[in-house]
């Protein structure tokens, strides 16, 4: 071929191959298209277990919107995480953990955050200006000022670590600053953290509080009136089936909670 071309010349080759060089391109040009598309539909992938309350709260959101995810669920009870392979995918081996178009992502304030822009699901972040700062309020303060609290009690109640001094009374504490800064607007009481639409950071403190039925110990936020409704309101907008496909490690660990006292009182 190449003796050809060298024969014919370089300027005549040229001039005789225009439409097959044009046709080249069209080809070309279809076949990136046609690459990108697939990268664009491809679904994020999800690592998570649902006893995890970051993951339960990211799970719910997909589901709640429709958002089709692959998913690799862990059981962290068994230790499942713990593996060289995902060791690869996401260094601190925690959940949640998304993998999306090559991009990985960790923390479950940023992949809803990912999701939520990706998606075009931005009532989700809140309505306006305030509902907006409302909810970027309360996921400043959430790992601090909630989730740490809530975990104390549950590691504890797990047996997974010693009982802090004080964990009960600061999740006590934690729930009516829930309630006074986030469920309050001046004196009206509010129907979601944003305001009147659900918005994330629903998703995560509900995730955080549910947590402690799984230890019963539920009383901890049902006795705050206000944060009582506010639950019930996050669990009607989110509805019952995807309610309980939710929660079901949480169901299942209260099971064994509440068998552990039944045999502890029979003793
Ligand atoms: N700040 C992280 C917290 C991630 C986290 O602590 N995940 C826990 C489950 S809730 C986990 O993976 N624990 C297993 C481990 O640390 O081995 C987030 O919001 O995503």
């Amino acid at each position: 071929m190449d003796n050809v071309e060298k024969e014919i010349g370089a300027a005549i080759h040229k001039e005789a191959s225009v439409s097959i060089v044009a046709t080249r391109k069209s080809f070309e040009a279809k076949a990136k298209g046609a690459s990108q598309q697939k990268g664009a539909s491809s679904a994020p992938m999800l690592y998570y277990d649902l006893i995890s309350q970051p993951s339960r709260a990211i799970f719910m959101f997909l589901k709640k919107e429709g958002i089709k995810f692959d998913s690799k669920v862990f059981d962290l009870f068994k230790g499942e995480h713990k593996n060289a392979e995902y060791k690869k995918v996401n260094e601190d081996q925690t959940v949640p953990f998304l993998v999306d178009e090559g991009s990985p992502f960790g923390e479950s304030a940023a992949i809803f955050q990912y999701l939520i822009e990706k998606y075009q699901k931005t009532s989700w972040l809140g309505s306006d200006i305030v509902s907006r700062t409302r909810v970027t309020q309360f996921l400043h303060w959430h790992h601090q000022g909630l989730r740490k609290h809530c975990v104390d009690v549950f590691l504890a109640a797990m047996g997974f670590k010693p009982e802090t001094e004080g964990a009960r009374e600061n999740v006590t504490k934690a729930v009516d600053c829930l309630e006074k800064r986030f469920l309050t607007e001046g004196k009206a009481n509010k129907k979601f953290i944003g305001g009147a639409n659900i918005s994330f950071a629903d998703l995560m403190a509900y995730a955080e509080l549910q947590q402690l039925s799984g230890v019963l110990e539920e009383g901890l936020y049902t006795k705050n009136a206000k944060v009582k409704a506010w639950m019930d309101n996050v669990e009607k907008e989110l509805g019952a089936a995807l309610h309980k496909e939710a929660s079901v490690s949480i169901v299942a660990t209260r099971k064994n909670h509440e068998a552990k006292a039944k045999g502890a009182s029979k003793k």
